[in-house]
């Protein structure tokens, strides 16, 4: 009797390690989400992780390499919507995009200077070798001087377009919050150099931003 029970209870027991297994493969989150992601063409709408963010130059060629890269640990985002925001370079304020980022959540945010986003509509060239330096205390943002910024919520403020750069890559911010974007000049004008010569107001133009969702698959 006492071997026919203990057989009995190891059965119950592995029954309850499958239950508990099947539980956790339909929880979601898992790779079994990111495989069904992948499926369909899904794949070409997908992109994969570097630090810890989506990276749109990570891609995969057909559902296997998408649903492989998770398999071996990979974090897989789907790509969501994709608009457009001018940044105005003569607004002191931060500019809400109306783009909400959630927890899971990052945007991708690509810049460009197609309105003539200048600090000094007089003389561009006055822009340049200085945006290179880190406005502290005195501009909208302690950040590059003289460029496009932005932030999530009040997080810490990242350049988005550098004029005196010679590449503005893609910038990717991870959510929670509010994405946020500016121009980043003089404003207090009781500190630094004297106003209104290095203020907002001969700044002029926009800049451009394209900025796509994503979504954390697994
Ligand atoms: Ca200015």
């Amino acid at each position: 009797m006492e071997k026919r029970f203990a057989a009995f209870a190891a059965l119950a027991a592995l029954a309850a390690i499958s239950l508990y297994a099947a539980g956790t493969a339909f929880a979601g989150g898992g790779n079994s989400d990111a495989a069904q992601a992948c499926q369909k063409g899904g794949y070409a709408n997908i992109v994969g992780t570097t630090n810890g963010l989506p990276d749109p130059s990570v891609v995969y060629g057909n559902a296997g390499d998408c649903t492989s890269y998770a398999a071996h640990g990979g974090t897989l985002w789907q790509a969501g919507s994709t608009s457009t925001f001018r940044i105005d370079a003569t607004n002191p304020e931060w500019q809400d995009t109306g783009i909400n980022v959630p927890a899971n959540g990052a945007v991708v945010i690509s810049t460009v200077n197609d309105g003539g986003g200048t600090c000094n509509a007089p003389n561009p060239g006055f822009c340049l070798p200085s945006s290179v330096f880190q406005c502290v205390n005195i501009c909208l943002a302690n950040s590059n001087w003289y460029s496009a910024i932005g932030r999530v919520d009040s997080g810490n403020p990242f350049a988005v377009f550098v004029p005196g750069s010679a590449s503005n890559p893609a910038v990717v911010a991870a959510g929670p919050g509010a994405l946020q974007l500016g121009f980043n000049d003089q404003k207090n004008a009781s500190q630094g150099w004297f106003p209104p010569k290095w203020a907002y107001f001969d700044n002029a133009g926009y800049f451009t931003s394209t900025i796509t969702n994503y979504t954390r698959i697994n």
